[in-house]
């Protein structure tokens, strides 16, 4: 059975939510943000990030992106994304990672605090530039959404798409902003907060009502 390492409202939400959605068993273990930032969960997580996804062998897979490809292959009959090995399957993980590698980068840039700022100054600059960067990136999902849609794969919902929704859920500068910007996002938003199988989660992680 696998063993999700949780946090509320963290990067923990598309693999919980995807489990819930795929109806796979799982153990859920709720963590503080103390007990990740504890060396122990390095031995797990080598960064020390959450998500990450406890396999039954005792592994432990991380990085989102990687955590959702192998979810949906390994469970290819929940139909949460296209045939493993399809043309329409590459196209998938083009989207997945652009959002993982742009879209999650480009958000936690502008974290309070970041990594990359030596002083307020200098961080001020960077989340105003994090802002920029999220409104070009949600553009391009705007678009894809306005004529490809009304999922990211089309007709087909798919991980790819609750994936799209947590990053939504982040988003800077808030997510009622980005809605008010982009309607066709917003709608999307509305669409995956809507599905009945996600209710509990999104209760968990307190996020049913666009964020502020
Ligand atoms: N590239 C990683 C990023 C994960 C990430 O940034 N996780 C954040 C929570 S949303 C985290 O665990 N932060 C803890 C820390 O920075 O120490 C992924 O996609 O899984």
């Amino acid at each position: 059975m696998y063993k999700l390492y949780n946090v509320k409202a963290w990067g923990s939400m598309c693999v919980h939510f995807l489990l819930e959605e795929m109806d796979v068993p799982y153990t859920n273990i709720w963590m503080t943000p103390e007990q990740v930032a504890a060396p122990e969960f390095r031995a797990l997580s080598p960064l020390g990030y959450i998500p990450a996804l406890g396999l039954s062998d005792g592994r432990t897979l991380f990085e989102s992106a990687a955590i959702i490809s192998f979810l949906v292959t390994a469970h290819p009959d929940k139909g949460l994304a296209p045939q493993p090995g399809s043309d329409d399957y590459g196209e998938f993980l083009s989207w997945l990672h652009f959002l993982s590698t742009n879209l999650y980068v480009a958000i936690n840039m502008g974290d309070a605090g970041n990594y990359y700022a030596r002083n307020t100054t200098e961080e001020a600059f960077i989340a105003g530039k994090s802002i920029e960067k999220c409104n070009q990136l949600w553009s391009i999902l705007a678009h894809r959404l306005e004529t490809e849609g009304p999922w990211l794969m089309g007709e087909a919902y798919s991980a790819l798409d609750i994936y799209a929704f947590m990053l939504c859920v982040w988003s800077r500068p808030k997510e009622t902003v980005v809605h008010a910007e982009f309607p066709a996002i917003a709608k999307f938003a509305q669409a995956v907060r809507a599905r009945p199988k996600l209710k509990a989660a999104l209760e968990a992680h307190g996020v049913m009502e666009p964020r502020s």
